[in-house]
């Protein structure tokens, strides 16, 4: 049988990506575990855990908790720091063949300048997410997605200092009252994408101990849980902003769960807490929206993309 034409790829800024289907930040590192089940290549990238300026070891543990149908984590950004990120992971993608997209995270925004100026030119990239939505971090007022002016000065220091080379994609966080008004923002500052969403701030207690189950307190709810949230936020800032490619996230576990955010205006869509419980699914979801698609007789991804909306 002769396959008829279909074109899976996606934008985002200035790059094409040959699928739709990502890594989520934080769920899959810089990508050495899932090498060992598929080739890296396969998805439309790999989007590593986020990255602060220096070595960081997280919050104390226990941080991780499961939830009905979700997981709560506090990790608190672990991570080798800039300077071996770039060292050791960068290499190692590239020679996987891995388009990559470095997430990025700051405690202050001459932090996220400093990162920015060391991916500035980097070879081998594709993209940059600015990560301003971290829910673990110790003094909440640091989430600067929560405030459109901090949003706004991590947004313009991160373009200045990073140059035009790659497409800056801004995490927004579900944790606000008007997600679109923070979106306006980070887009007039010069973000070219949004990743929508980080997790939900959230908590378990332990009624055996009588005490919160995680050592932070607080944790970020991920997974299918989140899922109509997540719906929510992507078809509420495509509604409002057409022309900005968004990368969904929050809880697919399926191709009719990809779908559904590819519905709501998402063009490409991470996948993240599906992979813990089975390595392989981000490629078997990959899978199963080609095949939706094309059921469906759509020619294209972009034909797709915010197909729920008038
Ligand atoms: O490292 C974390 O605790 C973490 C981060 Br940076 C984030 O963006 N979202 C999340 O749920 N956890």
């Amino acid at each position: 049988m002769i396959e008829s034409a279909f074109d899976f790829r996606t934008r985002f800024g200035n790059r094409y990506f040959p699928n739709p289907i990502f890594t989520a930040s934080g769920c899959a590192g810089s990508g050495r575990e899932l090498s060992n089940f598929f080739d890296l290549k396969e998805l439309g990238a790999i989007v590593t855990k986020s990255i602060a300026v220096k070595p960081r070891s997280g919050r104390a543990t226990p941080r991780m908790a499961e939830t009905p149908s979700g997981m709560l984590n506090s990790i608190g950004l672990q991570g080798p720091g800039i300077d071996q990120f770039l060292e050791n992971d960068i290499p190692w993608l590239v020679s996987k063949g891995a388009r990559i997209i470095v997430s990025i995270s700051g405690e202050t925004v001459e932090e996220y300048a400093s990162l920015a100026r060391r991916l500035r030119g980097i070879a081998g990239l594709s993209g940059v997410e600015v990560n301003i939505s971290c829910p673990n971090v110790e003094n909440r007022g640091l989430v600067f997605a929560c405030d459109p002016i901090a949003s706004r000065a991590v947004v313009e220091l991160v373009r200045k200092n990073m140059g035009g080379d790659y497409p800056m994609i801004v995490k927004l966080s579900p944790d606000v009252t008007d997600i679109v008004a923070i979106a306006r923002e980070v887009v007039s500052a010069g973000a070219d994408a949004l990743a929508l969403i980080n997790t939900v701030l959230g908590m378990v207690i332990d009624i055996e101990g009588m005490r919160p189950k995680l050592a932070g307190i607080t944790g970020g709810l991920s997974g299918p849980a989140i899922r109509p949230i997540a719906i929510r936020a992507i078809y509420q800032v495509h509604s409002a902003m057409k022309n900005i490619p968004i990368l969904g996230m929050g809880g697919v576990v399926s191709g009719r769960d990809a779908l559904e955010l590819i519905y709501a205006g998402a063009s490409g869509v991470s996948v993240g807490t599906a992979t813990f419980g089975n390595p392989t699914a981000a490629l078997r979801i990959k899978s199963e929206l080609e095949v939706l698609l094309r059921d469906k007789n759509f020619t294209s991804l972009e034909e797709a993309v915010g197909a729920a909306h008038d």
